[in-house]
């Protein structure tokens, strides 16, 4: 009887119990490895020869940082080659050897390795005591750390090693994330969960996360993290802060990864309770040595700081009628003993100043060329504006001979969809590396002004403002992965493709299959253009929601500054569309060297992707490309944004069941919201826009639906990442 109950009541819970079909159990992918998956490699014939090669290793070293390498050696040919066996150096058919000792198996080795310096590597197969042996050697631990993950993603990317020979260095010096993280963990423009950094449990409680994040940096030579907001909370400068600090410098110090804080200009009145923060008042410099010598005394290798003053309303030299070089050099002067950078942000705009937004950094920055001690960097915005979709590039870069530019690349989504677009940034970053500034001649590419290669600069930087969070795929969407990933690769090599990045991310993140590898790049390739197309097409540029910046608002027109508002930078009107910004206009081409400046002087020359970015143009102008008027031609591109977005989302779907399902779902998931964001944007702004031009949708188009009143209405109080 009693056994009846039993099975009786099971009977009814399993009636009522929803788990009838697929398990609720799911495992899988979820994205927390990044691109360090080091799966079992199923092309065999190529694992066995790896095995062959790699299987029987060798690192040669005492260090913290040797450990490492051994721990990820064996890690990772466990899961790729599923063998892995530490071996004497003499046996071994891999070794990993720093400095002279590597001439034991590189005789003719002479100064090839001093010429790669603190960083660079060697990876070469040689003939060594009548057996082949793989060598990764460096000048320093870390140098071997770099080059044996290059090693590894060879082996992930299925590459074969035969007679393997690369010689490789960073061609920038600093390459750091900046977090826009704030010590209660909301993280300014930040689309990823909170900050990784749980400041209120540390010093003592450091996640396992800390170290994967130190282990995916050196994975891709990003040698530097500025741990917190360029509006920055003074309490980052506590003694009690600083232990935190310390704490992660500490397990990033064997990664090569070195930390830098925000500081607040204002810190010696606001924390140290002096009268001001004058940076020529002798307290106040005596206040910074102080507290650089307290930050040393705990972290020895501490980076330095980064500034963002009279800006956005930080307080700055500025508030003391004192100059930015002034600023920047009574830090830099602080440092210097310990050997310490400042990175003073060039990010200022004032709407006082009676000038174009666009021109003011170059206004201000320019005539202080010279004038900057060796130890500071000035850090530009890749654009004259800000972080737009698209820009022309700063016309900083070139300008200054004396004093190193350093690029300023926002890899989160600000203005590209947060993180549920589907957007690959490598095609951006490398328009804007590979865009010539004419400096010194043709040829004086941005990557090379940024590289110290156009003028010898005494240092040189690239800063990508951080998409990672405490999410568990770290990024929110697995193909934003990619985007911290092709910031560090591009930051050591400016030169890379976009296009080879993609395929390599692709193949070490979701699949070796070629057939996925070549629609996942294509998909890559496309997402940026695609975005460009339906939120801001032909050069037309900061027209998003106010504050959070999420959707499009091209009508807003209401904001305290003038050059805060979409009006401001769209100027439409029924005569037409675009920022004059030629010498009719405001002249902002001016700043641009020859023949660049005359480039962009005349529509008829300027790319048409910038085009209503320095022209304003009636709306029946005959656009080149097409020989549509620019009325029909804007209403094309947002709709092919949208088409653009259509094909992503369908090539993403015909990958089910080849690539991981939950990493499939995710991406999937996402772009639902994609593609009914597309629709949003070009539904409004063609709506819009339409209210000027008075002209109809091409024929061959739908009508976008909806009304401009509803699209108007639209009110986001609670999207994520806002700012202060
Ligand atoms: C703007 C962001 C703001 C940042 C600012 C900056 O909206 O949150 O503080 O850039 O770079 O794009 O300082």
């Amino acid at each position: 009887m009693k056994s009846f109950i039993v099975s009786f009541l099971l009977l009814v819970i399993g009636l009522t119990s929803p788990i009838t079909q697929a398990s609720s159990i799911v495992t899988g992918e979820d994205g927390y490895r990044l691109w360090m998956k080091y799966d079992l490699l199923q092309n065999k014939s190529l694992r066995k020869a790896y095995q062959k090669q790699l299987t029987k290793w060798s690192v040669v070293g005492q260090s913290e940082t040797s450990q490492i390498i051994r721990d990820e050696l064996d890690y990772a040919l466990s899961g790729l080659l599923g063998q892995s066996e530490p071996a004497g150096y003499r046996s071994a058919n891999l070794v990993v050897v720093t400095g002279r000792l590597a001439t034991r198996w590189i005789p003719d080795l002479g100064d090839e390795l001093s010429k790669l310096g603190d960083e660079g590597y060697i990876i070469r197969q040689v003939e060594h005591n009548n057996k082949s042996v793989i060598v990764v050697t460096a000048n320093t631990d870390i140098g071997a750390l770099y080059g044996t993950f290059n090693l590894l993603r060879l082996v992930q990317t299925q590459t074969p090693l035969d007679a393997v020979d690369i010689s490789s260095a960073p061609k920038t010096k600093v390459r750091v994330l900046n977090h826009w993280d704030n010590p209660d963990r909301h993280v300014e423009r930040g689309f990823a969960g909170e900050s990784i950094w749980d400041w209120h449990k540390l010093p003592h409680y450091k996640y396992q996360k800390y170290t994967d994040y130190a282990r995916a940096n050196a994975s891709i030579g990003i040698n530097g993290t500025v741990l917190n907001n360029v509006n920055a909370d003074p309490i980052m400068l506590t003694p009690a802060y600083l232990e935190k600090v310390k704490a992660l410098a500490d397990l990033f110090r064997p990664y090569g990864l070195k930390v830098y804080l925000s500081i607040k200009f204002n810190s010696p009145a606001t924390l140290g309770g002096l009268k001001n923060s004058d940076p020529l008042n002798p307290q106040v410099a005596k206040w910074w040595d102080k507290k650089i010598a307290e930050i040393y005394q705990l972290i020895p290798d501490f980076g330095g700081f980064l500034v963002k003053a009279n800006s956005e309303g930080q307080p700055g030299p500025g508030d003391y009628g004192r100059t930015h070089a002034q600023g920047a050099n009574m830090l830099a002067d602080a440092l210097k003993p310990h050997g310490g950078i400042v990175m003073w942000r060039a990010f200022v705009y004032a709407n006082e100043k009676n000038e174009e937004r666009s021109k003011q950094a170059y206004s201000e920055f320019k005539p202080l060329d010279g004038k900057f001690r060796e130890n500071v960097m000035v850090q530009v915005k890749n654009g004259p504006i800000d972080f737009q979709p698209r820009e022309p590039i700063s016309p900083l870069f070139g300008a200054t001979q004396e004093t190193p530019m350093m690029m300023e690349f926002q890899i989160t989504m600000e203005y590209l969809g947060f993180s549920t677009h589907f957007v690959y940034l490598g095609p951006m970053y490398e328009e804007v590396l590979k865009t010539d500034t004419y400096a010194k001649g043709k040829g004086s590419t941005v990557g090379k002004v940024v590289a110290g290669e156009v003028y010898d600069y005494p240092l040189t930087g690239m800063a990508g403002v951080s998409n990672i969070g405490s999410d568990r795929n770290w990024t929110g969407h697995i193909i934003l992965q990619s985007n911290w990933y092709v910031f560090g690769r591009m930051a050591w090599d400016y030169n890379i493709s976009a296009e080879q990045v993609a395929e390599e991310w692709t193949r070490m993140t979701l699949s070796n299959k070629s057939a996925v590898v070549k629609k996942v790049t294509e998909m890559m390739m496309l997402s940026h253009e695609a975005t460009v197309n339906y939120m801001t097409p032909l050069g037309l540029h900061h027209i998003m929601g106010t504050g959070h910046h999420y959707g499009p608002a091209p009508w807003v027109d209401d904001l305290g500054r003038a050059d805060w508002n979409p009006v401001y930078y769209h100027r439409a009107t029924k005569g037409g569309i675009g920022f004059d910004r030629s010498p009719s206009g405001v002249n902002a081409v001016e700043q641009y060297f020859s023949p660049l400046k005359e480039q962009l002087a005349d529509p008829k020359s300027t790319p048409e992707k910038y085009l209503l970015w320095f022209h304003h143009l009636p709306w029946d102008y005959k656009v080149k490309s097409s020989g549509r008027t620019l009325w029909d031609e804007i209403v094309h591109r947002y709709y092919l944004g949208v088409d653009q977005v259509a094909q992503i989302s369908q090539s993403w779907d015909s990958l089910q069941g080849q690539i991981d399902p939950l990493q499939f779902k995710q991406v999937q998931m996402a772009n639902t919201i994609h593609l009914k964001e597309a629709i949003w944007w070009r539904n409004a702004c063609v709506l819009y826009f339409q209210t000027f031009s008075q002209r109809p949708i091409p024929p061959g188009l739908d009508k976008p639906q909806g009304t401009l009143d509803t699209y108007k209405a639209m009110e986001f109080p609670y999207a994520p990442g806002q700012g202060e």
